[in-house]
Order: structure tokens, then C-alpha cells, then sequence
């Protein structure tokens, strides 16, 4: 199997002044695909043989080291340009409304976990919201973890690794956060995946 940057979902400018077409030429043309490159490389001398992502993300968990660390940025990429939307933002409609109301009492509070997620990752990595046992929770995961590997199924992801919003928030990673909730957030997404959990 191999691995293959995707296009992204919307135009490099469509998610202005939120998220810039730079940092987008940066994250996904130079970040993203210098891991579908490397992880290629390793998976040529891999014996491993899987008919997903999915799969192969599981797979190379076992082993972990080189090999997994690029596959899980892939697909944890290829997840994150899929939760922004340029018409997102803002409260959820649809199932996942009733699911966040039902599992933290309300999308403010909601939000508050999910930033606090974010800021409660000490260095490089992610902040998800994760469907596991039928019920929505926040997770974490450091550098190319995911919670795939858990047993959970992904909802939604924000990248917090400094590459994803230090050249449009600077040092400001709580605002980041913010606006990716207020101003990015692809619900429609996450319905689908609470669809398939
Ligand atoms: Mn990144």
C-alpha cells in the first residue's frame, strides 16, 4: 500500500484570515507531504500488507518507531483538512448536536474541554473528539498518536503541533483553538463520522 498527499478539501485561501494560504503551502505541500514521502521509502522495506489507511495505521502501531510515526502523521493529516470547512464554525446542527449536549451538558462546555484538550498537550501533537463505548469524549494523542489505535473512531481533529498555527497565531495556541471552533469546524464531517461509528 501506498501512501498519497491528497488534495486538500477547499482552495488554500478559502479559510482566510483563520488560517492562511501560507501556512496551508507550508503544512500540507511541505509538512504533510514530506510524510507520504518518508513513509513510502519505509513501507517499500516493510513487510506489511493492509487494504486501508486504517489498516496500515494499526499495523505499523505495533512495531511503532520511523514507520508509524509517518503513516499516523498521514493519516492524521488527511483527517485534520477534512474537519476545516470555509462555511464551518461555530454550534454543531444534526446528530452530533444532541450527542455533545447529551455527553457535556452543553456546546459551551464542550468547547471549553476541547480547548482545554489542546492546551493540556504538552508539546507537538493533536486534540480529537472521539466517539468510544457510544459516547463522545475529548482525547489526546502526542506527536503521530492517534486514537484509532485505542479503539476509539475519530470524529474530529485539531493539529497542536507549532507547524499548524505559528505563522497566523504565533505563540497563541488557545486562540488557535478558538477560532478553529469558531470559525472552521466541519460539522458536516463530524456527522459522518458519527454516522459510521
Ligand atoms: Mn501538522
Amino acid at each position: 500500500m501506498n501512501l498519497e498527499l491528497p488534495e486538500l478539501p477547499f482552495a488554500k485561501e478559502a479559510l482566510e484570515p483563520h488560517m492562511s494560504a501560507n501556512t496551508l503551502n507550508i503544512h500540507h505541500g511541505k509538512h504533510h507531504n514530506a510524510y507520504v514521502v518518508k513513509g513510502n521509502e519505509l513501507l517499500a522495506n516493510a513487510d506489511i500488507s493492509a487494504d486501508s489507511l486504517e489498516e496500515l495505521v494499526k499495523e505499523t502501531a505495533k512495531a511503532g518507531g520511523a514507520l508509524f510515526n509517518n503513516v499516523g502523521q498521514h493519516y492524521n493529516h488527511s483527517f485534520f483538512w477534512n474537519s476545516l470547512s470555509a462555511s464551518g464554525g461555530g454550534a454543531p446542527t444534526g446528530d452530533i448536536a444532541a450527542q455533545i449536549d447529551e455527553a457535556f451538558g452543553g456546546y459551551e462546555n464542550f468547547k471549553a474541554e476541547f480547548v482545554a484538550g489542546g492546551m493540556g498537550q504538552f508539546g507537538s501533537g493533536w486534540v480529537w473528539l472521539v466517539s468510544d463505548g457510544g459516547k463522545l469524549k475529548i482525547a489526546k494523542s502526542a506527536n503521530a498518536e492517534t486514537p484509532l489505535t485505542d479503539g476509539a473512531t475519530p470524529i474530529l481533529v485539531c493539529d497542536v503541533w507549532e507547524h499548524a498555527y505559528y505563522l497566523d497565531f504565533q505563540n497563541r495556541r488557545p486562540d488557535f483553538l478558538g477560532s478553529f471552533l469558531d470559525n472552521l469546524v466541519n460539522w458536516d464531517f463530524a456527522n459522518k463520522n458519527l454516522a459510521n461509528a
